[in-house]
């Protein structure tokens, strides 16, 4: 997966490609970061990239031109990467749009600063404009490393077990993940549940796929109508949908 990442401050980003999961796939050479600095596209002595927002008001707004460039720049080694703007304004990042861009290869990720680009920029040089969350950053850059991670560990060989980015929340179900246990077996007065100190594998699975079920029913009701479900999903999700209707108390369910 090759991408690049068009930043004002690469410094922030940098570190994270030499630790951890991406650390070692770049290391492996299964992704690859080539940054673009808008400032090294100016022309003039301060090597100026931001200016006033016409219409006045707070704040400065990133210049077209340098940013133009970069995108150029970029694509002269990743012609086919779609060029991705991070930001609030943005469409909700979903795992499946990590899946889509990890099949194609290469992407081009623009990281903003101050009060935002020109939409210009935008109309005409960006594909898709993704938010990460209904929060502000002060500029893109985390945005940008939370889609090189999640791109990252999708790489073929970059985890150790081929499954366990599939396996996890949202990998092919789209639900959230069950609660996880390891020892002590009594932690805190708490046990860990019976079920899984037994052995069972079947019946394991089916109190894990029923606790998944549960969870995002109670936090995330929104995933489920996207989720991939099977006939006895759907049983336990009317079960749980009556249970609320009697108005038994949650701990019972
Ligand atoms: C700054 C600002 C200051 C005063 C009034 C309104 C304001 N809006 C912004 C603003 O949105 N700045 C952004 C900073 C411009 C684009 C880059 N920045 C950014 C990206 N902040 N947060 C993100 C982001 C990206 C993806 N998902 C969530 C947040």
């Amino acid at each position: 997966m090759q991408f690049g990442v068009i930043s004002l401050l690469p410094e922030i980003i940098e570190p994270m490609l030499n630790v951890g999961v991406v650390g070692r796939a770049v290391k492996q050479q299964r992704i690859s970061v080539e940054f673009a600095q808008p400032r090294d596209f100016t022309n003039d002595a301060h090597r100026t990239v931001d200016d006033r927002p016409f219409g006045g008001g707070p704040g400065m707004v990133m210049k077209p031109e340098p940013l133009v460039q970069c995108i150029a720049s970029l694509k002269k080694n990743l012609p086919a990467a779609p060029v991705v703007y991070l930001s609030p304004q943005g469409k909700p990042l979903r795992q499946s749009t990590i899946r889509r861009w990890q099949g194609g290869g290469s992407l081009i990720l623009l990281a903003g600063r101050y009060e935002g680009i020109d939409e210009r920029v935008i109309d005409t040089h960006i594909d898709e404009e993704v938010s990460i969350g209904d929060y502000v950053l002060s500029g893109g850059e985390i945005a940008a490393m939370a889609v090189i991670d999640a791109i990252s560990r999708l790489v073929p060989g970059v985890l150790g077990h081929p499954d366990s980015a599939l396996e996890d929340s949202f990998g092919d179900h789209g639900l959230l993940d069950c609660p996880h246990y390891t020892r002590p077996e009594k932690f805190d007065e708490k046990s860990v549940p019976a079920v899984l100190l037994s052995g069972d594998h079947q019946a394991i699975a089916i109190w894990r796929r029923k606790l998944a079920l549960k969870r995002t029913w109670e936090r995330r009701p929104d995933l489920l109508a996207n989720a991939t479900l099977s006939d006895s999903d759907k049983q336990y999700l009317q079960q749980l949908e009556a249970a609320q209707q009697d108005n038994e108390p949650a701990g019972d369910r």
